[in-house]
């Protein structure tokens, strides 16, 4: 096929990013078995950039100024605060580019975007996922079309903040890096070691969990009434967060006392939540009882408060010595 940069103009070529891909957009493919670019009077002020396909044929295409870049990485926390470990947010990502060109532009070019290391998925401003294609076994999300002169496109994805103190999110286009593996050459020679103005990153700090523990008998002194042969008493164990986040925090409660170990997993939000820990004291003595919290696959920003014991001293009351009035009996408690 021969290839004329005036008919190109006249029709409106796109070129796109390899062919024997697959897409979930098909765009029109170029495909380009040999050299071709400028000839007659034309003229450019821009290199040569080059492309293969999976028979590794290469095709050349003449890139007069093409420059693309990550603008704008907005996390979505409220401004001057931090995210909160288990919440989720929505990033807006604004990309742009700059392509000096004849022809009508390339049809699409290849975005990423991860959080802390972990690919996201990429939506349009409405929500939905944007087109992805796949390519030598790599399968990316394409902004499409790339237009001649000033191009701007805005993304989001959503993100949970992680059980860190911290959350890096990154954007980037055109950079073979992440899940891209067909760029087209730039002008500002934009690589993944050196990405130029391509990847934006953005650190945001992250307020961890902070579940505590509290354990209290209502009384120290327990009475056993003389005609009773055991009594029950019992501690009030209270889980509760000093951290300001609402979102749900799995919890792991594991209550110790004379009645050996009670072990249970729940869900805290922002309200406190009491347990109670009975057990039959038959003599008398002193009892403790026990209680560690853990926060199940979140950080906890303060391990100090997560564990919490107290104690109730157990007296057997005397049985009433004879002729006195036997009326009052049951529990005496201080
Ligand atoms: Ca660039
Ligand atoms: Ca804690």
């Amino acid at each position: 096929m021969s290839f004329d940069p005036l008919d190109a103009r006249r029709t409106g070529y796109a070129i796109s990013l390899g062919s024997g891909r697959t897409s979930s957009s098909p765009a029109p493919v170029l495909k380009y078995g040999y050299a071709m670019g400028c000839s007659g009077g034309l003229s450019f002020a821009g290199f040569w950039g080059a492309s293969s396909d999976t028979q590794g044929t290469v095709g050349w295409f003449i890139v007069p100024g093409l420059d693309f870049k990550a603008v704008k990485l907005d996390p979505g926390v409220p401004e001057g605060e931090k995210a909160k470990s288990g919440q989720t947010y929505t990033a807006t990502v604004e990309f742009g580019s700059f392509f000096d060109t004849w022809f009508s532009g390339l049809s699409e070019v290849g975005i990423d975007a991860d959080v802390n290391g972990q690919p996201t998925v990429i939506t349009d401003v409405y929500g939905q996922e944007l087109p992805k294609v796949s390519y030598n076994g790599k399968t990316f999300y394409v902004l499409s079309p790339v237009p001649s002169g000033d191009g701007t496109w805005t993304v989001k994805f959503n993100w949970t903040a992680p059980a860190a103190d911290k959350a890096v999110l990154r954007a980037w286009i055109n950079l073979e890096m992440g899940r891209i593996n067909a760029t087209w050459p730039e002008t500002d020679g934009a690589t993944p070691e050196d990405p130029k103005n391509n990847l934006k990153e953005v650190e945001v700090p992250v307020e961890g969990v902070d579940l505590a523990v509290n354990v209290a008998f209502p009384t120290k002194n327990y009475v056993i009434s003389w005609n009773n042969s055991a009594g029950f008493p019992t501690a009030m164990v209270k889980v509760f967060r000093t951290d300001n986040g609402t979102e749900p925090v799995k919890f792991r409660l594991t209550m110790t006392g004379p009645e050996g170990p009670k072990v249970m997993e729940m869900t805290i939000t922002d309200k406190p939540q009491v347990f109670f820990y009975s057990f039959p004291a038959t003599k008398a003595g002193k009892y403790t009882v026990e209680a560690r919290v853990e926060a199940v696959g979140v950080q906890e920003t303060d391990l100090s408060n997560n564990a919490g014991s107290d104690w109730t001293e157990v007296a057997k009351q005397p049985p009433p010595s004879p002729g006195k009035e036997s009326g009052k009996h049951g529990e005496l408690r201080s």
